[in-house]
Parts: C-alpha cells; sequence; structure tokens
C-alpha cells in the first residue's frame, strides 16, 4: 500500500523535462538572455552582461518551474557551430529566434537562418517563438517593424523562387506560409530583462499543452534522447 501511495504521489508530483533551443546568429543576445534566465529563475545568479564571452559549444541552463523543467540550450550562432545546430532539433520541444532587432545590416542574414529553422520538417511542429532583442536601445526596430520586416523578406525570397517551385515546395511553402502567418514576436531586452519573464512563460505554456496532453510525443522524444547518448561513438 506504501509503494503504491508513494508511486501515486511521485507520478502526481513528477516533473516533465523540456528541452528548449535558443538560436540566432552570434551577436544576437542568446547567451545574454540565458544568463538573464538564469538570474531570474534560480539561486545561483548568471553572468553578468562584461562578463559573456562569445560562445564556444553551447551553454545550458535548467530552471525548475511548479509543474515542469525547462531545460535551455544556446548554441553557438558563428557559421562554422550553426551547422551542427540540426543536430538538436530531433530532440527539443520549443525553439526561441534570437534577433538583433538593432542591428538592421544583418537583418537580412538573421532572416536567411530564421527561415531555414522554421522551415525545417523536424521543427515545423515545434513552438517557435521569435525574439526581437535589444528593446533597450532607442535605434531598434519594434516588434512590429521586426515582424514586417520579415514578412518582406520572406515575399522577396518567394519572387525569387517562385519559377523553381514544383508541387512539393508548394506544399512545404503553405505550411511554412501558415506557421509565418501565426507567428508569435516578442520584444525582449536580454540585458535588463525586459521581457523575458513573458518569453519563458509563453515557452512553458506551448511545451505544456503541447506535449502534456500527447505524452506519447514526449515519451517519443525521450527515448530519441536516449538512444542518441548511448549511441557509440562513430
Ligand atoms: N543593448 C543591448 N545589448 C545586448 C542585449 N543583449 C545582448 N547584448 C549585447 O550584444 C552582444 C552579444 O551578446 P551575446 O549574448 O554574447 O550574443 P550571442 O552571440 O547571441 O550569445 C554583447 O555585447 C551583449 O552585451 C540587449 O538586450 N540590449
Ligand atoms: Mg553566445
Amino acid at each position: 500500500m506504501y509503494h503504491l501511495l508513494k508511486g501515486f504521489h511521485e507520478y502526481l508530483t513528477r516533473k516533465e523535462q523540456y528541452s528548449i533551443l535558443i538560436l540566432g546568429l552570434d551577436g544576437a543576445g542568446k547567451t545574454t538572455f540565458l544568463e538573464k534566465i538564469k538570474t531570474l529563475y534560480t539561486d545561483t545568479p548568471g553572468l553578468s552582461p562584461d562578463k559573456i564571452g562569445p560562445t564556444v559549444g553551447q551553454n545550458t541552463g535548467k530552471i525548475t518551474l511548479p509543474s515542469a523543467i525547462l531545460q535551455f540550450s544556446d548554441l553557438g550562432g558563428q557559421r562554422g557551430i550553426r551547422s551542427i545546430w540540426h543536430r538538436y532539433y530531433d530532440n527539443c520541444h520549443a525553439v526561441a529566434y534570437v534577433i538583433d532587432a538593432d542591428d538592421r545590416e544583418r537583418l537580412s542574414e538573421g532572416w536567411e537562418i530564421f527561415d531555414s529553422v522554421l522551415s525545417d520538417p523536424r521543427i515545423l511542429g515545434v513552438p517557435l517563438l521569435l525574439l526581437a532583442n535589444k528593446q533597450d536601445s532607442s535605434l531598434s526596430l519594434s516588434v512590429e517593424e521586426i515582424r514586417h520586416d520579415y514578412e518582406e523578406w520572406y515575399q522577396r525570397k518567394l519572387e525569387s523562387s517562385r519559377r523553381r517551385t514544383d508541387r512539393g515546395q508548394d506544399t512545404e511553402n503553405r505550411l511554412q506560409r501558415d506557421r509565418i502567418a501565426s507567428l508569435d514576436v516578442m520584444g525582449v531586452s536580454a540585458i535588463e530583462g525586459t521581457g523575458v519573464r513573458a518569453a519563458v512563460d509563453w515557452l512553458f505554456i506551448r511545451v505544456q499543452s503541447r506535449y502534456v496532453f500527447d505524452p506519447l510525443l514526449t515519451v517519443r522524444s525521450t527515448e530519441k534522447v536516449s538512444r542518441e547518448l548511448h549511441k557509440p561513438e562513430s
């Protein structure tokens, strides 16, 4: 009886763990965002912005919420490191893509990478949040301007590839278009912390509603993680 009650209690208080990727170009503010999350949600403050250098490899941080654990991975954004992002796609439950709203010169480059993340078949069904970072800077584009800029960029891309579009690509584009139409964009200042809690709330609510009510999705993902971990070195 004791074991039964203990098991039931563990079942009721069990916290599912979700893996969230923080992606974006180098310099967008991913590490600053992650460190601010650590400061806001854990007893150990994250690094202060002046202590943060370019990310080589990845930074991780885990936060415990009343009903879930969120495991964040901030993957380096330099060109070389970007090529390994896809290895993390299978096992992630949500993606936060950080764009530097203050750097107009690199917006197109940021959209190209964002577009490749957004349209990856493994990400198409995963909650995706676009964060317009550096809202503390007076020169930053607003959330509306960032959304508009991406939509314009996407239209230009469609125009230039229209002739080459076959049926298969058309279906893909439709999925992509649906996603863009329902895309959530939030303004944050990773340095000041403005909007960071709202972004974490968004991610938490989306992973909870997507995976808790469909436990198979979580189980599948966990199995994949464990397979990855036990895969022999090649
Ligand atoms: N003004 C401002 N600068 C920021 C903000 N977030 C990051 N930065 C700065 O942008 C630069 C790159 O930040 P970092 O977190 O290393 O970017 P990452 O390469 O994407 O990890 C650093 O100089 C940060 O201090 C922000 O919200 N506002
Ligand atoms: Mg970094």
